[in-house]
């Protein structure tokens, strides 16, 4: 079908956008990136230019294979604005979206072609959703893409959204529907699998149990692993992420909520001498904390020694000792009464979050072929998609955590700095963050695409970019891995994780 002689161009484009939509476009990578590649390397005579849907949605398509095509393509139709009138919703829509493969060095994109396409797509909403009409569908979707657009959200829920949106089409493709739906199927039961070995895993550590303080979230956890990675090829480094997520959140609620800042500056420095003869110098309730990590740790190198012959545990240790830092200067920060400003808060916060200790550990596991010199540059923070990432991750967080962590005390977070740096009210302070949020799209967009200077291997940069897709999912209506329920992500989990789709 992808190569389907009778097939236009643009009916190509389109197909390969449902596969990506529906989930399962990972069967065709080779095919996709063939078809991509080459018609980009073409003069691209085929997209007709008075085609505003086909011409935003080759710009999409190539900008998230890492193909840079210039936002000039837009030039012809921006100058006739005026014109448009208000009926080419569709190729709004299509324009809308790809304004979000913005790169730092686009200024039409973000200043002149984003605002025109959201006006037009909001003015379609007030104009429509009062009708009980034949655009209802239509309508539905614009309101959800201005929500948050399609390159924003995470993968997997989208893919399980799309697959009923595309079922009711008239001009569905019926073999696609059912490939999709058992894919989906057939996927969910692997993360089951997955869920369930992890959970024992969890409970067979104790700390649950132990410190009953700490957030309990195990499903929680693996769920973030599959907005970073979903296909079924990668259990084992979901596995082993939901684990460092799960300890993550346990330390990170010792250093927020329980923890002396005597005992905390013992604990920190546990994973600085990294010593298991000195586990009794620890207080008693953290020794068995640390201990889970170290062995982790441990068992990790052990299999990278195995498979790939790198002893990467120093590189784990270090990011462990980072974050605790971090986690400690944040407390000491509080306890002390410092206000810090917004961009001293950021060189620690974007570190506190958690997500390059993440990523440390996620490349050991991911990578086919490990770099030492990749392996340095995470270690020393010096790759930029990962800070944009780390940072999104922090900021989404803020926009939703820092009322109840305020109210229990605790360091002032982004949104406090900007208010009290720049005597802003806390919508002001807001709205900033948001358009920070916006600007490190940006910035990972221009990673995306600049290949040769972060010397990350593009399907570990998707997955780091990934992260703040999670983010942004489970921080969309509240806090969504501390108070799941109340912030709708037992619903998504339930949908993702537990409930296959009937079949026809
Ligand atoms: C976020 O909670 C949290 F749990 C983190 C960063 C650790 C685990 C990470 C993953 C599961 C991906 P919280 O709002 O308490 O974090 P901060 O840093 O604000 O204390
Ligand atoms: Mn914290
Ligand atoms: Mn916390
Ligand atoms: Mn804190
Ligand atoms: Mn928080």
């Amino acid at each position: 079908m992808l190569n389907d002689k009778k097939k236009t161009y643009v009916d190509q484009l389109e197909f390969i956008d449902d596969l990506q939509k529906l989930g399962i476009s990972y069967h065709f990578e080779a095919e996709i990136d063939n078809i991509l590649t080459s018609s980009y390397q073409k003069e691209r005579t085929n997209v007709r230019e008075s085609d505003l849907h086909a011409t935003a949605l080759e710009f999409r398509l190539f900008r998230q294979h890492g193909l840079n095509v210039s936002e000039d393509v837009f030039d012809d139709f921006m100058k006739k604005c005026g014109k448009f009138g208000s009926d080419d919703i569709y190729g709004f829509l299509s324009l809308y979206e790809a304004s979000y493969l913005s790169t730092k060095s686009d200024t039409k994109l973000q200043k002149c072609i984003r605002p025109f396409a959201t006006q037009q797509l909001r003015d379609f909403v007030d104009t429509h959703s009062n009708e009980d009409c034949g655009s209802c569908d239509m309508v539905e979707m614009v309101v959800e893409t201005l929500d948050m657009p399609y390159y924003w959200r995470m993968r997997r829920l989208d893919t399980r959204r799309y697959i009923d949106v595309y079922g009711k089409r008239h001009n569905k493709n019926a073999v696609l529907v059912e490939f999709a739906k058992l894919d989906f199927n057939i996927v969910q039961a692997i993360h089951q699998e997955e869920l369930k070995h992890v959970s024992s895993w969890w409970r067979e550590t104790g700390l649950g149990k132990q410190l009953y303080f700490a957030r309990d979230r195990i499903v929680e956890n693996y769920f973030w692993t599959i907005g970073q990675i979903q296909e079924p090829q990668y259990g084992y480094v979901r596995q082993i992420m939901t684990k460092i997520n799960a300890l993550l959140t346990t330390i990170d609620d010792i250093y927020d909520i329980y923890g002396t800042l005597e005992e905390l500056e013992l604990f920190t420095s546990a994973f600085e001498n990294w010593d298991v003869n000195r586990l009794d110098e620890l207080p008693e309730y953290m020794r068995l904390c640390f201990l889970v990590v170290y062995n982790e740790v441990n068992s990790i190198g052990c299999d990278i020694l195995r498979n790939k012959n790198i002893n990467v545990i120093p590189f784990l240790k270090k990011s462990w000792t980072d974050v605790c830092k971090a986690y400690l200067v944040e407390a000491k920060w509080y306890k002390s009464g410092h206000k810090p400003n917004l961009e001293e808060y950021m060189q620690n916060a974007w570190i506190s979050i958690s997500a390059p200790t993440i990523f440390v550990h996620f490349y050991c596991v991911f990578s086919a072929q490990l770099s030492i010199k990749v392996l340095e540059t995470l270690s020393e923070h010096q790759q930029n998609v990962v800070r944009s990432s780390a940072s999104v991750f922090r900021l989404a967080n803020d926009l939703v955590t820092s009322p109840d962590e305020l109210a229990r005390g605790d360091v002032c977070k982004s949104i406090q700095c900007y208010m009290s740096e720049n005597g802003a009210s806390e919508d002001k302070a807001r709205s900033h963050v948001r358009q920070m949020i916006n600007d490190l799209w940006d910035e990972m967009n221009y990673e995306k695409m600049a290949h040769s200077s972060s010397l990350l291997h593009h399907d570990f940069m998707e997955t780091v970019i990934n992260l703040a897709r999670m983010s942004q999912c489970m921080y969309q209506y509240g806090d969504g891995h501390g108070s799941p329920k109340k912030a709708k992500i037992v619903d998504r989990v339930i949908s993702i994780i537990f409930n296959p789709i009937p079949l026809d």
